[in-house]
């Protein structure tokens, strides 16, 4: 069966309804005309002024003229996947969603993943949040889980929104800088708004730069419901764990990434669905009945808390498989349209108030960015089932709807399109029970700012942490404000005294005692209401949670891994094709780097294509380096001032590293400092020890060792 047959889904098939394609069709012009010349305008004489008479150049160069639309505001640079979700098992204890409870089904999904601040074009490898949103066309309309790779938010109350997405886009008087949080209007935010935090210490954590968009996991981060048919409700929340494990890079290779191949994350993805390395993930609920909603430590409501795993675990209920790129990116990819308030029955939201602002927020977004109210009926958009209401006009009606009656109730029409009882599948928010008074303001609880950052960061591993204390003092070390910096060393002191410490010593600053902390409240509000809302003391009610730190994560497949092979003509064979074997049988990628293109010649002058020549390659792009032996192929390569560059990055960042036979030499030569006894580093052994060493991702106690080398 071919890929394309295997992804077939309902959406898939509603969407061939409106593909098309040129091949063996005559060029025409929009209404139909065909043309006999595309390369010439009509001019008065061959050296004359083009004459406006000219239909075809005004139709052609008036529809490049509008061929962009806005960017979206958040999330402008993304990649997109089609996929199907399937359950595992009958949730019907929990909710009533057809999705959750029927297990013959096979819901298709549409994803994207983006980065958060950068422009459309910009870079793959920012430090950023990475946006996880998955739409799911039911049988019962659409919903959108329109999540994060962090399971928390910056920010608690949606009025923020517009103040944390200014702060961080480039500054206003001089655009800079493109994608990237390491600047003085973010951080004078973050240190004015503690609630920024928590979100903030994970963008700072090897979370913030992940190797794949493939090896991340994904957050609904709001608390939702979920209802079942006795009408019983449940806060639920969403997690995706990724089956190839979470992994990031560090900042430092994700630098050299973007200018390698900026669209690194991008291409990743759409090879590794063209190879049929189809990418997967498990979805997770969180559950936590309505009785216990004021049990824990934190307020269920307030987005910047995450419920530790410890405390609830998350339970698998069914998978999701990405196995079809977009066949056109602006159709698919730019024009779909996420909404959090897409939802089906069995599901209903909480009262989280970042949540309440985002069911405004999304639809009225795409009015101005895809060009009117009618973009669900833009084929991405359109669910697979049949929609039907009185909303029949507006900019770019694709339908052409019958029928005199356009409004609800009426005869005329035969009462149609008529209201569904539930029974028939029709969604009716759930009864909640509100008895308060008006209020501009935030509830007590949400006052914790500072004990989920300092459970993170004491969760993480040493070398982790090490981590995140490079990427404070880079954030900070660009910055120009002083009171900010001291600001931002103030709050890490709160969070632990030792991140601070590090932080301040790198940056040369004394922590400060104490700060002018922000009030979030009305001007002029009451002396006891400021005091309510002071930060809290930090509480400590878990000492750690591993599913915090990327070390308790799956470390059992190479799949997809992509492996760099150096060789030049000579290159020993015998050694190769057993290491290629046994990568290949584990589904890992060979890339076979020489220094020309076209044929590389092994020991038994078999001809081998060259994947990528050395001078378009970086050491970067890979997971791993193989070097077989071959003294022709290693003198070849001795030669090559970019071999040792490759070499030393590769061990520099931690990777697997093997070598067969005179291959050695060359890490004589470029290694200079302890290298025989690396956990991953193979001089003649078994494929295998080189299989393990890869899938655990990096070698990050070589790391203390590795930054000596200079690159
Ligand atoms: Fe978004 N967000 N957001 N956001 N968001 C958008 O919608 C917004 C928030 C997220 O691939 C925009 O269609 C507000 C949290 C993703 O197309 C916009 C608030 C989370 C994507 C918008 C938030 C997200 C967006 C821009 C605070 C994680 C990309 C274009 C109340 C749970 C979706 C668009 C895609 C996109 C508003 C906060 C995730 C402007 C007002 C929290 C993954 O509507």
């Amino acid at each position: 069966m071919s890929n394309k047959e295997k992804a077939k889904s309902k959406k898939l098939e509603q969407l061939d309804a409106y593909t098309s394609d040129s091949f063996d069709k005559a060029i025409t012009t929009n209404q139909g005309l065909k043309i006999n010349d595309d390369n010439n305008s009509l001019k008065a004489g061959e050296r004359g002024p083009s004459l406006l008479e000219d239909f075809m150049l005004r139709e052609k160069i008036t529809h490049f003229d509008h061929e962009r639309i806005p960017e979206r505001i958040v999330h402008a640079r993304g990649s997109g996947a089609h996929g199907v979700f399937e359950l595992y098992e009958d949730q019907s204890e929990l909710t009533t969603a057809g999705l959750f409870t029927d297990t013959s089904r096979k819901t298709p999904v549409f994803v994207r993943f983006s980065t958060v601040a950068g422009s459309k074009g910009s870079p793959d490898l920012a430090r950023d949040v990475r946006g996880f949103a998955v739409k799911f066309y039911t049988e019962e309309g659409n919903f959108d889980i329109v999540g994060n790779n962090m399971p928390i938010f910056f920010i608690q109350d949606a009025i923020k929104f517009p103040d944390l997405i200014h702060s961080v886009k480039p500054e206003p008087d001089r655009e800079i800088p493109q994608a990237a949080s390491a600047h003085d209007t973010f951080y004078d935010f973050v240190s004015l708004s503690p609630e920024t935090l928590h979100n903030h210490i994970w963008a700072m954590s090897d979370r913030g730069i992940p190797r794949s968009l493939r090896m991340m996991e994904g957050f609904g981060i709001h608390s939702y419901r979920l209802i079942n048919k006795e009408g019983k409700a449940k806060f639920v929340k969403f997690h995706w764990k990724p089956i190839l494990g979470a992994h990031s890079i560090t900042w430092e290779e994700a630098v050299k990434i973007n200018g390698a191949d900026s669209d690194f994350h991008r291409r990743d993805l759409w090879d590794a669905i063209e190879k049929g390395q189809y990418p997967e993930w498990e979805l997770g609920f969180q559950i936590v009945p309505e009785e216990d909603e004021h049990k824990y430590d934190f307020d269920l409501l307030d987005p910047t808390k995450l419920i530790p795993e410890e405390m609830v675990p998350v339970k698998i209920v069914g998978k999701m498989t990405l196995n079809k790129n977009p066949e056109n990116f602006f159709a698919e990819t730019e024009q779909v349209a996420f909404c959090p308030s897409n939802i089906v029955p069995g599901i209903d939201f909480s009262n989280d108030p970042l949540l309440q602002g985002r069911l405004f927020s999304y639809l009225d977004t795409q009015i101005s960015r895809l060009g009117g109210p009618n973009f669900h009926q833009i084929p991405i958009n359109r669910p697979i089932n049949e929609t039907s209401n009185n909303q029949k006009d507006a900019m770019m009606q694709m339908d052409i709807p019958k029928g005199k009656a356009h409004y609800f109730p009426n005869s005329i029409g035969g009462g149609c399109p008529h209201q569904s009882k539930m029974a028939k599948g029709a969604f009716a928010s759930m009864a909640k029970k509100i008895d308060a008074q008006q209020v501009r303001g935030r509830s007590e609880s949400f006052n914790d700012f500072y004990s989920q950052p300092a459970l993170f960061y004491r969760s993480l591993a040493k070398w982790e942490q090490d981590h995140v204390v490079n990427a404070y003092s880079f954030e900070l070390g660009k910055c120009t404000y002083k009171h900010i910096k001291e600001r931002i060393l103030y709050h890490l002191q709160q969070i632990n005294e030792d991140l601070a410490q590090k932080v301040s010593d790198n940056l040369g600053l004394e922590i400060p005692k104490e700060i002018d902390m922000p009030v979030n409240q009305a001007v002029g509000a009451e002396e006891s209401d400021i005091k309510k809302y002071q930060p809290a003391p930090k509480k400590n009610y878990l000492e750690k949670s591993e599913a915090l730190s990327q070390t308790h994560n799956k470390f059992d497949t190479i799949a997809t891994r992509n492996v760099a092979v150096l060789v030049a003509d000579g290159f020993d064979m015998d050694a190769f094709s057993e290491m290629e074997k046994t990568l290949k049988n584990k589904d890992a990628f060979i890339t076979l780097i020489a220094p020309n293109g076209g044929i590389v010649k092994c020991s038994d002058n078999m001809e081998h294509e060259v994947d990528a020549m050395l001078s378009t390659t970086e050491s970067v792009l890979y997971d791993a380096l193989y070097i077989p032996g071959g003294k022709k192929s290693i003198d070849e390569l001795m030669k090559e001032a970019k071999v040792f560059k490759f070499i030393k990055e590769t061990f520099k960042y931690c990777k697997a590293i093997a070598v067969d036979g005179e291959a050695d030499k060359l890490l004589e030569k470029c290694i200079d400092v302890p290298y025989k006894d690396d956990k991953a580093v193979f001089i003649d052994e078994k494929p295998e020890k080189f299989v393990d060493a890869i899938a655990k991702h990096r070698n990050w106690e070589r790391e203390e060792v590795a930054k000596q080398i200079i690159v």
